[in-house]
């Protein structure tokens, strides 16, 4: 019997729980050359604005020990381009779509989220609060609990009731959890955790930092720690809340790791860099990672760090 791996997204059932994470396979074709992106549980694209952007000046990425950090700044197509071209490619090939949208106000939120209802095929919403390059946006919304609230209140009056709204957050805040509670307060359906870390690289030959927009968000295993962190923490105050949970994951033992600090699916990131194929092989190393500790059920797993009660999961007493 294959193992059941399997998760639900609202009203959409998925294959599997392993996700590609917004940002690393724009909007999926640059996937589609080297995997079916319909094996993949779902993809998550790289965050739409309203308007076409540029993006920041190069350069943009800046390697580290055991990160990468980049400051891609939002470029994209924009909302028509990703409706008329990108969508309907990803939905033709039967491939799961959410889709991260980002924006400067909060109307602009609500805007796309109305443009994004009226559009067949949308599995959900991330609302990306979390960018960290976004220059002309001043702070991310979510390091504020209220500005995060307020996004998510907005999107969520805006989408249509059957697309559930994840709030994607930052770590870069002292209580992670407090910033949950307003989005969860405020109507979000689910938590993607976490986006990249603000951090900085210095070129010692030119003396100068190593990407033009001088700050970067770092992604990769060097985040690893902080996403099982930020998992554990929302998981133990939220046992019912859906979260999509990314991080620096490389393989099946680290998605094992993200599913028992309690996240619901796993989205891959950084790793799809070096590996275009990396959502498959940590599916596969996922359910041998399951066999190994005598389950075929991922949903068995999920939150199970955080103990057991004779009812089954703690988070869920
Ligand atoms: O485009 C980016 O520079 C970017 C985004 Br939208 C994000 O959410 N996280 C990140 O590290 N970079």
């Amino acid at each position: 019997m294959p193992a059941d791996m399997r998760a639900r997204l609202g009203l959409t059932d998925l294959p599997n729980l392993v996700l590609s994470a917004s940002g690393c396979a724009g909007a999926g074709r640059e996937l589609a050359q080297f995997i079916d992106v319909a094996r993949v549980g779902a993809v998550i694209s790289k965050s739409i604005m309203a308007e076409p952007h540029t993006g920041n000046p190069a350069p943009r990425l800046a390697e580290t020990p055991s990160g990468l950090l980049n400051s891609v700044g939002l470029q994209g197509p924009g909302m028509d381009a990703f409706l008329q071209r990108d969508l309907p490619w990803l939905l033709s090939r039967g491939a799961r779509v959410v889709v991260s949208i980002a924006g400067q106000t909060i109307r602009e939120f609500a805007g796309l989220a109305t443009r994004l209802s009226d559009t067949a095929g949308v599995s959900a919403i991330e609302v990306n609060l979390s960018c960290p390059n976004a220059e002309d946006a001043g702070q991310p919304f979510a390091l504020d609990p209220q500005r995060a609230g307020s996004v998510i209140a907005a999107v969520r009056g805006s989408a249509r009731y059957d697309i559930p709204v994840f709030a994607k957050l930052s770590p870069d805040v002292t209580d992670i959890v407090a910033v949950a509670s307003a989005c969860v307060a405020a109507g979000a359906d689910g938590l993607s955790l976490i986006n990249t870390l603000l951090g900085m690289a210095i070129d010692p030959v030119t003396m100068r930092p190593a990407l033009a927009g001088k700050y970067g968000g770092l992604s990769g295993p060097a985040i690893r720690p902080v996403a099982v962190r930020c998992v554990w923490q929302v998981r133990a105050a939220f046992p019912d809340v859906p979260i999509i949970g990314s991080g620096g994951v490389r393989t099946g033992r680290d998605a094992l790791e993200l599913l028992l600090a309690g996240a619901s699916m796993i989205a891959v990131g950084t790793e799809i860099i070096h590996d275009p194929s990396a959502c498959s092989r940590v599916l596969r190393e996922l359910e041998e990672e399951l066999a190994a500790i005598g389950t075929d059920r991922a949903a068995d797993v999920i939150g199970q760090a955080h103990g057991r009660t004779p009812r089954g999961l703690a988070w869920r007493a």
